[in-house]
């Protein structure tokens, strides 16, 4: 749980003065369409009513000052010294103010002090929630007119450039663009994007997040390696993104490499697989995404080789105790997985993973269920 009252205290404590606002921005579940973003596919996430909480304000020394209150860190950084390549959590609010001021926005210095819930390392992008959060923040202090997509782009380039991770847009989009109760249906080529009802509360459904405990991150070497094998692949078939294959049996007779042809074959089946899923909830039947959900995790585990023993124990047990379907979500080498569940059922099943982790000698995993949040703005 948030303590909002704790986090204007803080801030009055750094600032000597109250905030000039309250800004938020969601975590996200992706619901289907992984390592497809940046091989200018399709995803279809939904924002989490977990999320980062910035206490804003402006000041005038041209400094930005820093703060978790979760992790008690003060970090004071001028202007004029933003560089790439600073680590730690302050990188992912500090690359947003320079990504803004590279991109020729006037942000002078402010303070911003940071608390969330959404779990870390877990594969719900806690990382684009601060990202995101702290754009929404900077727009408003500095009256800065920026569309929905473009913040998300900013936010994106604070990610790759700043602190240095190449992911995608996926998550800052989520973080930004989602509407409560629907999905975020979005082509990454084109940026069109389509708001997706998802009713599940109506259809008597609930999805259940399960966190394995397994902690992951993209700024290391795996998420980089898959990225350059697609990039590559695409190369040497000629198109400009994997994306772009329309015969998948002709492209892998063209590949020699075996490993390289797997990764083409899950990106370009988990693009069909999120179209097929953009059908399905236009359609309204929620419980008929369970088999692609369960095609999705097969791909990435055998294909794309992103799984990790707890996530596929959680996946497996999860469709054992009744689970309509599930996959793991996000970038992969740990993090969560969601099960697409009947409505009450979610607590038994996270209880029979835990079971299985304890039996299997894995860690404690922690779950809740979810229901689709709003995007990022302001709280107060
Ligand atoms: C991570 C990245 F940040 C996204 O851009 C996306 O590639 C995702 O992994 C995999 O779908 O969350």
């Amino acid at each position: 749980m948030l303590d909002l009252d704790a986090l204007r205290r803080r801030y009055v404590e750094v600032a000597g003065a109250q905030p000039e606002g309250l800004w938020f921005a969601p975590g996200r579940v992706n619901l289907i369409g992984e390592h497809t973003d940046y091989n200018d596919g399709f995803v279809l996430p939904f924002a989490l009513d977990r999320k980062a909480v910035i206490a804003a304000g402006r000041r005038d020394d041209a400094v930005l000052r820093l703060v978790s209150l979760e992790l008690d860190e003060d970090v004071t950084v001028p202007l004029d010294a933003l560089a790439p390549g600073q680590e730690g959590w302050a990188a992912y609010l500090a690359g947003v103010a320079w990504a803004l001021r590279e991109a020729g926005h006037d942000v002078g210095g402010a303070t911003l002090v940071l608390t969330s819930d959404v779990p870390l390392g877990a594969g719900l992008s806690s990382s684009a929630a601060i990202e995101c959060a702290t754009v929404a923040a900077l727009c408003d202090l500095y009256g800065l007119q920026i569309a929905p997509i473009d913040r998300a782009k900013l936010a994106r380039v604070a990610e790759n450039a700043y602190v240095g991770a190449p992911t995608g847009l996926l998550d800052q989009a989520a973080s930004t663009l989602c509407e409560k109760d629907t999905g975020l249906f979005l082509d990454c080529r084109t940026l069109e994007t389509e708001q997706v009802p998802l009713p599940l509360e109506a259809q008597g459904l609930e999805i259940l997040v399960l966190d394995t405990k397994t902690p992951h991150s993209h700024v290391d070497g795996e998420y980089g390696a898959r990225r350059a094998t697609c990039e590559a692949a695409a190369k040497l078939l000629g198109v400009p993104a994997l994306r772009d294959v329309t015969d998948l049996a002709d492209a892998l007779a063209k590949l020699d490499d075996e490993t390289m042809r797997k990764r083409v074959r899950h990106v370009v089946t988990e693009d069909e697989r999120v179209l097929k899923a953009l059908e399905v909830a236009r359609s309204g039947d929620l419980a008929a995404l369970a088999p692609l959900l369960d095609a999705s995790h097969a791909s990435m585990r055998d294909d794309y080789e992103i799984t990790v023993p707890t996530v596929d124990l959680a996946v497996e047990q999860a469709v054992r105790s009744g689970a309509l379907g599930a996959r793991m979500t996000g970038g992969g080498f740990g993090g969560c997985i969601i099960a697409l569940c009947r409505a009450g059922e979610g607590e038994r099943i996270g209880g029979e993973i835990t079971q299985a982790f304890d039996e299997a000698g894995h860690g404690t995993p922690e779950w809740f269920t979810v229901v689709p949040a709003p995007g990022a703005g302001r709280l107060a």
